[in-house]
């Protein structure tokens, strides 16, 4: 028994979010120079959290931003020059110019800290394994100090993170108190089930469910056209567009070593993957998929006059592929361009 809203993946959740939030919105705000329309105490359940791609024409979601920011929060990140090489935008939220403070949940969660030397995440890792039952099991994000100064432009939107494992599956709860519907829904939503299947490939049990929990949901004023075309596509006779879903392997510390080196040499432009050099890079596939979507953008950004080579494309998955091609149709080859 489920209280709230069930969904099975994450695009039914999301278009069911931003059609009650355009169509049945409570309150008009205009906080820090947005104006925005909000539903508050929103919570809702996915069954399946490993489904967590909408594949919408209209939203042009950046799925290489997503892999990117679910690795920068794993290694305990806050620079802005990683992160900014795929969301340029987010270079405005840093104070000093070189590092974010709330966005970056990274050294909040995975970064070892006092009193004991251990991260966040190292601490409920160890209690999920010695006391499977916990209730303890959560890790804070936003902190008191970040309301100290009101001019902050970079609070954390995330109170908290929470795993329960129950009936031998890892379940996750994310707190939140403020979430943007339609941009940082999808890549908080994103992120917090990719740590969530992280650590339960870890622990060796299966993924649980994923619950999203948010004071104030909204939608900026500015988004609200493309909501409508999200919405009208959702809710066209057409079926929702699907593709598999691509199961993480039990990833170790030194895998994401291996995989965020060659993300940094594909971001600095210092080395290429062929799918030959692909083929020798030792993770397992699943992370090679994600490797390939590294290149990709490598010649979005580093090849701007050249369409994006075939053969690298042919190494995506079938969904990641769909999707780069909607976001950067204009440099797909030829025969894939016209195709979403
Ligand atoms: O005024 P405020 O600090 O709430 O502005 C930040 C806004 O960024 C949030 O209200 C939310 O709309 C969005 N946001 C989000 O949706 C920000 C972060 C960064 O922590 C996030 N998701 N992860």
């Amino acid at each position: 028994m489920v209280f709230g809203p069930e969904f099975p993946s994450f695009q039914q959740a999301y278009l069911s979010v931003l059609r009650e939030i355009a169509t049945n919105h409570r309150y008009h705000t205009a906080g820090r120079g947005k104006n925005a329309l909000e539903v508050i105490n929103t919570s809702f359940t996915i069954t399946d959290p490993v489904d967590r791609i909408a594949y919408l024409a209209a939203r042009k979601a950046n799925v290489v931003f997503n892999h990117a920011e679910a690795l920068w929060y794993l290694t305990g990140r806050d620079d802005v020059d990683m992160i900014s090489y795929y969301a340029p935008q987010l270079r405005k939220l840093s104070l000093d110019g070189a590092r974010l403070t709330g966005t970056a949940y990274g050294p909040r969660l995975f970064r070892p800290g006092p009193p004991d030397a251990q991260s966040q995440f190292a601490r409920v890792e160890r209690l999920l394994r010695d006391d499977p039952d916990t209730k303890r099991a959560a890790m804070i994000i936003m902190r008191p100090a970040e309301l100290a100064d009101q001019a902050n432009p970079d609070v954390a939107c995330t109170l908290g993170l929470q795993f329960l494992l129950r009936g031998g599956r890892l379940h996750m709860a994310a707190y939140m108190r403020g979430n943007d519907a339609v941009i940082g829904l999808l890549g908080d939503t994103f992120a917090f089930t990719f740590i969530q299947e992280f650590t339960a490939r870890r622990l060796g049990v299966e993924v649980g469910t994923y619950a999203h929990h948010v004071g104030s949901m909204h939608i900026n004023e500015l988004d609200v056209a493309k909501v409508d075309d999200m919405l009208i596509e959702g809710s066209s006779a057409t079926p929702l567009r699907r593709f598999p879903v691509d199961q993480m392997p039990h990833t170790s510390w030194d895998d994401i070593r291996e995989i965020t080196g060659w993300e940094e040499l594909l971001r600095t432009d210092r080395d290429q993957l062929t799918p030959t050099r692909l083929a020798a890079v030792r993770v397992d596939p699943y992370w090679r998929r994600v490797l390939a979507l590294f290149e990709v953008y490598r010649q979005v950004v580093h090849n701007p006059c050249k369409p994006v080579a075939r053969d690298i494309l042919a190494e995506l998955h079938p969904g990641h592929g769909w999707l780069v091609a909607n976001r950067w149709p204009e440099r797909m080859p030829a025969f894939l361009g016209s195709r979403p």
